[in-house]
């Protein structure tokens, strides 16, 4: 089964709601005043299955005053029937649905000449004539135009013909795509709960997924989906569905709210967009213009942010100053939002004059989740017309870049992006082989942009080799120094990740507690050579009852200062080590331990004056630090006031 949606559209009187009746049998319009006034005022809706095609109607109202209602009902359609009255020809909302048609970007559909039984063959021409000016230079031109009588029923099996052709050629909406459900009607039933309706615009829902719903973000269960009023255990992208949602109340859920995978989109109050302004607009956009923006089933009040000058309505020229839209030119906007939606890349818009309410023009989301930006901000502009341009692979290149030292981590991706984790692994792979991304960390995936990664490393080379000029008896540079002065403000998954990168590379070399370049060996004068071996062999000599390393030192004759250089490099060289604060040869260490082992077989508990007693005589004041390093050490274990010989 192909699942197609066909939207209605046109004036109010002339024939929607009766052709999709002569069409499907089912009568949209379910309100007691919609019956009532013989009018349509919100959208409803009706299903036929041809063949293996599988129709969805939405039948939307005509009356100017409930375009709003309309736009709930033009988002995902695959097949427009612009309705035209043979009687009265193109009228104003004629000319306002199929623009909103257009600038959806509906990409195929006929034209349905009703009541052809009300007028003669010399009317029904004339009709046809103004329509086929009408449609010239758009998505219908050349499109069917079928006339057809509710009433008499002619051109009706011709009209069911024309949908069957035309279904054939709709690219069906994807699976392969994160699930997203715009609520057009939520309401409950006795019993059962809160059941949420919408056009499923991609992926797929099954019972028992958990789903969230936007913006509210209120994470709940599917706990029944029907698909045309018949229970199923899932439902694809392309159909009209009713879901039962468990434990959620009826106000918690509205048209506009959008129904999605838990926890995988975010809610947002500002997005970069392309904005056209209808040709037929009366006057230009200005700067900050407060308008009503509808995405999917949702309308919202937003401001226009207009960046820089955008194009005007003759091709290759500009709009004359910056901050105007005129009719027929568009531009790089941000809209300011007084209430979040949920939107991605590549929807579809429209914006509707605050006052009188009117469709001036629509758009093209780019970023859904952008940082604000000044008007005059020339580098976020060119960001998003490069973002405009290109497919998924480089879009990811693109956040990941505009990322900078934030990263970008696998959440940020897919609610940005509205990628599959299937096509987020893909694009990254590409990114990370080509060396326009690297991987922070796999589980979960944190990317940074090659550019960020060559910053971070270079900053993190240079400082260790001022270091190694300025100190060239160091050994390294301590690592929390590095950490604070170059990745101060970053995650530090990423100073881990430039750090083992480098080391991979081959360019640094990680010690314990610092970092140095790889090819740095201390410069030592023969002279500080013999002093080094001095200060070890003073500390040798020693044994157990060191001191600090400035006693040790004096002792030795050393400086203090070169002393502790020399340290440095001998607790790198595992020669010497702290504990406390004195400092001990390793040797000496490693002859303790064996002494404390040797023990053992005396008895396998010791306390402080045993331990004194077999290190020669310690005093208190060596013996502490060393029983507790020898703790650390795991060679004992304290109990009380004795230790356990491990
Ligand atoms: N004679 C004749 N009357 C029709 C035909 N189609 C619709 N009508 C009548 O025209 C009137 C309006 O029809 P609807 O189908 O409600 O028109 P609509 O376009 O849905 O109107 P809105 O939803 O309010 O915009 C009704 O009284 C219909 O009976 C037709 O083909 N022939
Ligand atoms: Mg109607």
């Amino acid at each position: 089964m192909k699942h197609i949606i066909v939207g209605t559209a046109g004036h109010i009187d002339h024939g929607k709601t009766a052709l999709v009746k002569a069409l499907t049998g089912i009568d949209a319009d379910r309100l007691k005043e919609e019956k009532q006034r013989g009018i349509t005022i919100d959208i409803g809706f009706a299903d036929l299955a041809i063949n293996d095609f599988s129709f969805g109607f939405v039948d939307v109202p005509g009356h100017e005053r409930f375009v709003k209602n309309m736009l709930a009902g033009a988002h995902g359609l695959d097949l427009v029937m612009l309705v035209v009255a043979a009687d009265e020809s193109v009228m104003p909302q004629t000319r306002e649905h199929f623009d909103i048609c257009r600038l959806l970007r509906v990409k195929s559909g006929l034209v349905a000449l009703t009541k052809s039984d009300m007028v003669d063959e010399e009317l029904l021409e004339l009709a046809r004539a103004e329509v086929e000016d009408f449609v010239r230079d758009s998505f219908l031109e050349g499109a069917p135009i079928i006339a057809v009588s509710s009433r008499t029923g002619e051109g009706i099996e011709q009209m069911k013909a024309a949908l069957v052709q035309l279904g054939t050629t709709v690219k069906p909406k994807t699976i392969a795509a994160v699930t997203r459900l715009p609520v057009d009607r939520a309401f409950s039933i006795k019993g059962f709960g809160t059941v949420v309706t919408g056009t499923l615009i991609s992926g797929q829902l099954a019972v028992g997924d958990q789903v969230e719903v936007l913006p509210a973000g209120i994470q709940t269960r599917v706990r029944n989906v029907q698909v045309h009023g018949h229970d199923t255990e899932r439902a694809a992208a392309g159909q009209r569905t009713a879901i039962n949602l468990q434990g959620l109340n009826v106000e918690q859920v509205e048209r506009g709210s959008v129904l999605a995978p838990a926890g995988r989109l975010q809610a947002t109050s500002m997005v970069d967009a392309r904005l056209e302004i209808l040709p037929s607009a009366s006057r230009a956009l200005r700067q900050r213009a407060r308008v009503r923006l509808h995405h999917g089933t949702a309308e919202v009040m937003a401001r226009v942010v207009i960046l820089g000058r955008g194009l005007a309505a003759e091709p290759g020229t500009q709009n004359p100053e910056p901050g105007v839209i005129l009719p027929g030119g568009s531009a790089l906007v941000q809209l300011r939002l007084e209430s979040p939606i949920t939107a991605l890349p590549g929807d579809r818009f429209i914006i509707r004059s605050y006052s009188p309410q009117v469709t001036i023009g629509g758009g093209l989301i780019i970023d859904p989740l952008p940082e604000k930006h000044r008007i005059r901000d020339s580098a976020a502009r060119s960001r998003l017309e490069q973002l405009e341009a290109v497919d998924p692979i480089e879009r990811l290149a693109v956040f990941v870049e505009m990322s900078g030292s934030r990263a970008m981590t696998e959440g940020e991706i897919s609610a940005r992006t509205g990628a599959t984790d299937e096509q987020t692994a893909a694009s990254a792979a590409e990114l990370i082989r080509t060396g326009r991304a690297v991987e922070v960390t796999s589980m979960p995936l944190i990317l940074i942009s090659g550019e960020t990664y060559r910053d971070l490393a270079s900053k993190v080379i240079e400082m260790l080799d001022a270091h190694h000029r300025r100190e060239p008896l160091s050994l390294g540079l301590g690592r929390e120094e590095v950490r604070d002065r170059v990745f101060g403000k970053v995650r530090p998954e990423i100073f881990r990740a430039v750090v083992a990168r480098l080391v991979e590379e081959g360019k640094i070399a990680a010690e314990r507690e610092s970092l140095r370049l790889a090819q740095h060996k201390p410069a030592l004068t023969d002279s500080e050579v013999t002093a080094k071996t001095a200060l070890e062999a003073a500390f040798r000599a020693a044994g157990l009852q060191a001191g600090t390393l400035e006693e040790t030192a004096s002792a030795a004759g050393i400086k203090v200062e070169l002393a502790r250089k020399f340290y440095n490099l001998l607790s790198a060289e595992r020669r010497l080590v702290r504990i406390g604060d004195f400092v001990f040869h390793t040797d000496a260490v490693e002859h303790l331990k064996s002494l404390v082992r040797a023990q053992k077989s005396v008895n396998p508990r010791m306390d402080v004056s045993v331990f004194k007693q077999i290190t020669g005589g310690l005093t208190r004041k060596y013996a502490i630090p060393l029983l507790e390093y020898l703790d650390r050490e795991r060679v004992t274990r304290r109990l009380g006031n004795e230790r356990e010989i491990l």
